[in-house]
C-alpha cells in the first residue's frame, strides 16, 4: 500500500527549499509501509494473562501446531508490509535461545527446547515478503537484577543478540510500560526505576544504530518513531509529523512515581497524551506517530474473546484515522495456544483487505484533466500531472510566493466519489497547514470537505457525490505546497 519514493531528477537549484523539519532516510522508508503487524505470544498466551508477573515456568510455554509460515501468510495476504514481534514482554520470557538466561524457549517443551519462535518468524516474513521487527521489553518481571546496573547490561546483551542474529529489522519497539512490581528472582516486590536515567538510552540506542542502521525505533519519544498517546488506534486530527523533543524520553508518559499531587499529574499525562496525539505544527523534530491497536480487547489470545474480533469496518475506519491522518497503522494479530493466527482474526483481516482493494483499487482521477492555479517557474517538471502518475518522487509545486493555490479536475462525464487521498512529498517537509475540497454543482463551487495538515497521507471520506469537477484549495501554508498525489476515490459500500 505503500507509495515509492525516490530522488526526482529536477535541478537542485529549481527544487523548492525544504521546510522545517524533515524526515531522516530511515523515517521516509518507515513513512512507505503504512500498515503492518504486531504480535503478542508469549506464556501468557497459555496462561490467560495480559501481563505475566515473572514467576511462569518456561514448561507453560506449549504452542501445539506453531507455524511461522501461516502467520506471516495471513499478515502479507491482509496488505501488511511487516511484522513486529514480542520477542521479550514484561514477564521476561525469551522466544529466543537467548545465551544470557535460562528463561526462554530453551526450557519449554515446544520442540524440545531446541526450538527458536525469532528465527521462524523472521524467516518466514522474509519468504512471504515482509519486514521483521523486534519487540524486547525493558521491563523484565522476571529477572533478580532488574532496577540495577546488572540488568542493563542484560538488556543490553539481549538487545545485541536480537538485533545481530536475526538479519535486517525495520522496527525496533521499546515499550514506555516499566517499572512495578513482579517476581525479580524470587523477591516478589516492587521496584521503581528513575526512568529517564535508570537506561541511559543515549547508549542503549547505539546499539540499534551501530548494528541496524535502517531501522527505525520506536518508544514514546522515538528517536524515529512516537506513540500516538493511545492504543485505540487513533491519530488526532490533524496529526502533525513534528514535535518538540526536549525533555522527552521513552516512559515518560507513564510516570507514576513523581511527588507532585494526583491531580496535577493526571493532567500533565492528559497534556503528554494530547501531545503525542497531535504532535506539535511548531516541533523542531520530525518524529512521526504510530498507532499501535489490537485486533481483539487484549494484547495477548483469550480464547474468551474469540467472539470480540474487530469487524474489517471497524479495522476500515481506524485504518481511515491512522493512515488517513499521516499515521501508521500497527495491529496486533495475537497467535492463539496453536501457535496460530485464529480463524476470526484471519477472516476479519481478509475482509478489511478486500475492502482496501475495493476502495483504493482505481483512481478516478486518471481519467480528468488537470490544471492548476500556478506551476513553478512554468516548468512541467512541477505539473499538476505529477500528482497522477502514481510516482511517489514526482511532485506538483508551485511558486515560492504562492502558499495559497488550487488544481482542478476535469472530468468527461460526472464521476461519483467519497473519498479523496493527498501526499506531500515528504523529504521537503509538512508545509500545508490546511486545505478545502470543492465539487461542482451546477456550475457553482461547493465546498466539500476542510482539513488541516496533509503530510505523508490524508484520506478524506465524504458523502457519495456525483460531480463533474473537483477542486483542491490550498488554503494556508508556511511554505509552497509540494504535493505527490491526488486520488479521488469511490467506496460503494459506505
Ligand atoms: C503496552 C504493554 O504494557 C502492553 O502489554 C502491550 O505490549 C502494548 C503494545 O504496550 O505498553
Amino acid at each position: 500500500m505503500g507509495n515509492k519514493i525516490k530522488q526526482p531528477s529536477i535541478p537542485l537549484e529549481l527544487m523548492p527549499k525544504p521546510f522545517g523539519p524533515v524526515p531522516s532516510v530511515r523515517q521516509l522508508s518507515w513513512h512507505r509501509l503504512e500498515f503492518y503487524g504486531f504480535l503478542h505470544f508469549t506464556v501468557n498466551t497459555f496462561s490467560d494473562k495480559e501481563w505475566g508477573y515473572g514467576d511462569e515456568s518456561p514448561e507453560v510455554f506449549a504452542p501445539t501446531a506453531f507455524d511461522a509460515d501461516q502467520i506471516a501468510e495471513v499478515a502479507a495476504s491482509g496488505g501488511m508490509a511487516g511484522l513486529i514481534l514480542t520477542c521479550k514482554h514484561h514477564d521476561g520470557f525469551c522466544l529466543w535461545p537467548s545465551k544470557y538466561t535460562g528463561h526462554s524457549v530453551k526450557n519449554s517443551p515446544w520442540k524440545n527446547g531446541k526450538g527458536d519462535i525469532v528465527r521462524e518468524i523472521s524467516d518466514a516474513c522474509r519468504r512471504h515478503g515482509l519486514k521483521f521487527g523486534t519487540y524486547l521489553s525493558p521491563w523484565d518481571r522476571n529477572h533478580p537484577e532488574y532496577g540495577r546496573h546488572a540488568y542493563l547490561e542484560y538488556f543490553r546483551k539481549q538487545l545485541h543478540e536480537l538485533t545481530t542474529e536475526y538479519g535486517e529489522l525495520f522496527e525496533v519497539w521499546f515499550d514506555g510500560a516499566n517499572g512495578g512490581d513482579g517476581y525479580y528472582g524470587g523477591t516478589r516486590e516492587s521496584r521503581h526505576i528513575d526512568r529517564k536515567n535508570y537506561y541511559d538510552w543515549k547508549n542503549t540506542w547505539e546499539i540499534v544504530r551501530r548494528n541496524q542502521p535502517g531501522a527505525s525505533m520506536f518508544s514514546d519519544a522515538g528517536p524515529d518513531v512516537r506513540w500516538v498517546g493511545n492504543e485505540d488506534g487513533i491519530a488526532g486530527d490533524p496529526c502533525w509529523s513534528t514535535l518538540t523533543k526536549n525533555n522527552l524520553y521513552p516512559g515518560f508518559g507513564g510516570d507514576v512515581k513523581t511527588d507532585f499531587a494526583v491531580a496535577e499529574m493526571v493532567k500533565a499525562w492528559a497534556s503528554d497524551q494530547e501531545m503525542l496525539n497531535m504532535g506539535d505544527r511548531k516541533g523542531d523534530a520530525w518524529l512521526p506517530a504510530e498507532c499501535d491497536v489490537s485486533i481483539r480487547p487484549g494484547w495477548f489470545y483469550h480464547q474468551t474473546e474469540d467472539q470480540k474480533v474487530r469487524s474489517p469496518e471497524n479495522l476500515l475506519d481506524l485504518y481511515f484515522r491512522s493512515v488517513g491522518r499521516g499515521a501508521s497503522f500497527l495491529l496486533n494479530l495475537p497467535p492463539d495456544r496453536r501457535g496460530l493466527i485464529h480463524e476470526n482474526d484471519v477472516r476479519s483481516l481478509n475482509g478489511f483487505k478486500k475492502r482496501i482493494n475495493e476502495i483504493f483499487g482505481t483512481n478516478l482521477a486518471a481519467g480528468a484533466r488537470i490544471a492548476a492555479s500556478n506551476i513553478r517557474g512554468n516548468n512541467s517538471a512541477f505539473s499538476p500531472e505529477k500528482l497522477l502518475d502514481g510516482d511517489g518522487s514526482t511532485f506538483w509545486a508551485t511558486d515560492d510566493s504562492m502558499t495559497k493555490a488550487d488544481v482542478v479536475l476535469e472530468f468527461p462525464e460526472a464521476v461519483t466519489f467519497n473519498v479523496v487521498s493527498l501526499r506531500e512529498y515528504l523529504p521537503l517537509g509538512q508545509r500545508i497547514d490546511q486545505f478545502a475540497i470543492d465539487v461542482d454543482k451546477d456550475g457553482q463551487w461547493q465546498e466539500y470537505a476542510r482539513c488541516r495538515a496533509v503530510g505523508s497521507r490524508r484520506l478524506v471520506r465524504g458523502a457519495k457525490t456525483s460531480t463533474r469537477k473537483i477542486r483542491l484549495r490550498i488554503l494556508e501554508g508556511a511554505a509552497c505546497p509540494v504535493l505527490s498525489e491526488l486520488g479521488i476515490h469511490f467506496d460503494s459500500a459506505h
